[in-house]
């Protein structure tokens, strides 16, 4: 028979890639929706078409039981959050009430519905959760046993989520595993995200449709993977006999600069500074210097590795873009 996954956060950039893995494995795909109308629900429909949507909300308890009871999953995956470090200085209680007590509302779905000992779940944690500061950078980059020291209302509340989930799995028994994943983008990433931001605007630059772009900090470096690679990751977690937490990263960091550089030049462009402005909008009020990712267990206990480079990810992006805005009606 059929595996059945149920997927949180199915209109985001990790819910697509991850629908799409596990239809091609021949999994029942479910996905979670909110709001009485999202624009997006027409886009899940048209391009994945083999995902059944469930009207549910993270923040709604009952919601999510029902969620369980239809979709009858033996897999959970737990995509949705308020995802934007930047919006979540501006709307914290909300990213508390979704990013951290979400994942509580789920794991007690999973109790409530007599679940705990048939389901699997996976926690999307995040980089964010260590913060970068100059006193807690290890050599090697960030492993599961690094310290936590986030630096957002968003990185707090994935703390939360991150160890509930910990305690779901030493308390109950449920297979419960959490990713600690470093960035990863691709031509799906939201246009709010920087690099997104910057593949999209290269492309409007270079056609004419705009003539620059504002950023705020160009000094941060992050450990960028392609979001493809990562969702084997999540599914391969899933896989093993028994509950663990792992980081998925690349092994290497570059700057928004770095980013910056590649980007422009894919379109002939050696010098981005004169179509680059700072704008102080964009700065957050702390930030995460330096983000740098060690997938040593990983890469030796799930058989994980990114496939995709830095480089080829600011070409897909960016090559992605510009098929975009060139088929795209003047604006
Ligand atoms: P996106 O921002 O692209 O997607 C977030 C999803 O959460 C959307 O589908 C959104 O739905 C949904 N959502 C938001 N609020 C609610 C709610 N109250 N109830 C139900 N659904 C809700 O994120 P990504 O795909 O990039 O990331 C997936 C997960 O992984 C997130 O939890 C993120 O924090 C985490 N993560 C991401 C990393 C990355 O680099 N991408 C790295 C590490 C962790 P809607 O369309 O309705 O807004
Ligand atoms: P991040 O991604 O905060 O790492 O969180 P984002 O792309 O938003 O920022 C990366 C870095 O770029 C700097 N920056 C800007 N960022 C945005 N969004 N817009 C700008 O104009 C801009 N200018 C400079 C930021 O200050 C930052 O240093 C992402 C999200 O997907 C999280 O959900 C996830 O947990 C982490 O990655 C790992």
């Amino acid at each position: 028979m059929a595996k059945r996954a149920l997927i949180t956060g199915i209109t985001g950039q990790d819910g697509g890639h991850l629908a799409e893995l596990l239809n091609s494995k021949g999994y029942e795909v479910f996905g979670i929706i909110r709001g009485q109308q999202n624009p997006k629900r027409v886009v899940v429909e048209r391009e994945q078409p083999y995902v059944k949507l469930i009207e549910a909300d993270l923040t709604d308890e009952s919601s999510l039981v029902r969620a369980i009871e239809v979709s009858q999953p033996d897999e959970v995956y737990n995509l949705a959050a308020i995802s934007h470090v930047g919006y979540s200085f501006k709307n914290p209680e909300l990213t508390l009430q979704v990013t951290g007590g979400g994942v509580l509302n789920m794991l007690e779905a999973i109790r409530l519905s007599g679940g705990e000992k048939k389901i699997r779940f996976y926690q999307a944690s995040t980089s964010e959760m260590f913060g970068g500061l100059d006193y807690n950078r290890p050599g090697k980059g960030y492993d599961e046993n690094a310290l936590f020291h986030p630096r957002s209302p968003y990185g707090v509340a994935k703390l939360y989520g991150h160890w509930i989930t910990k305690n779901y799995r030493e308390s109950y028994g449920i297979h419960a595993s959490c990713g600690i994943l470093f960035n990863h983008e691709g031509p799906r990433r939201g246009l709010e995200f920087v690099t997104r931001k910057i593949s999209n605007a290269v492309a409007r630059i270079h056609l004419g449709k705009q003539s620059h772009i504002e950023l705020g900090n160009l000094d941060s470096k992050r450990d960028w993977g392609y979001a493809g690679d990562y969702v084997e990751g999540m599914w391969l977690m899933l896989q093993q006999d028994k509950p663990d937490d792992y980081v998925l990263a690349t092994g290497e960091t570059h700057s928004i600069r770095d980013f910056l550089e590649l980007a422009f030049k894919e379109v002939g462009i050696n010098d981005w500074k004169p179509y680059v402005k700072q704008n102080p909008a964009f700065m957050r009020p702390a930030e995460v210097d330096i983000l740098l990712g060690n997938p040593a267990k990983a890469e030796s206990v799930l058989g994980w590795k990114r496939k995709v480079d830095f480089p080829g990810l600011v070409k897909m992006m960016v090559d992605y873009d510009l098929g975009l805005e060139t088929q795209r009606p003047q604006s």
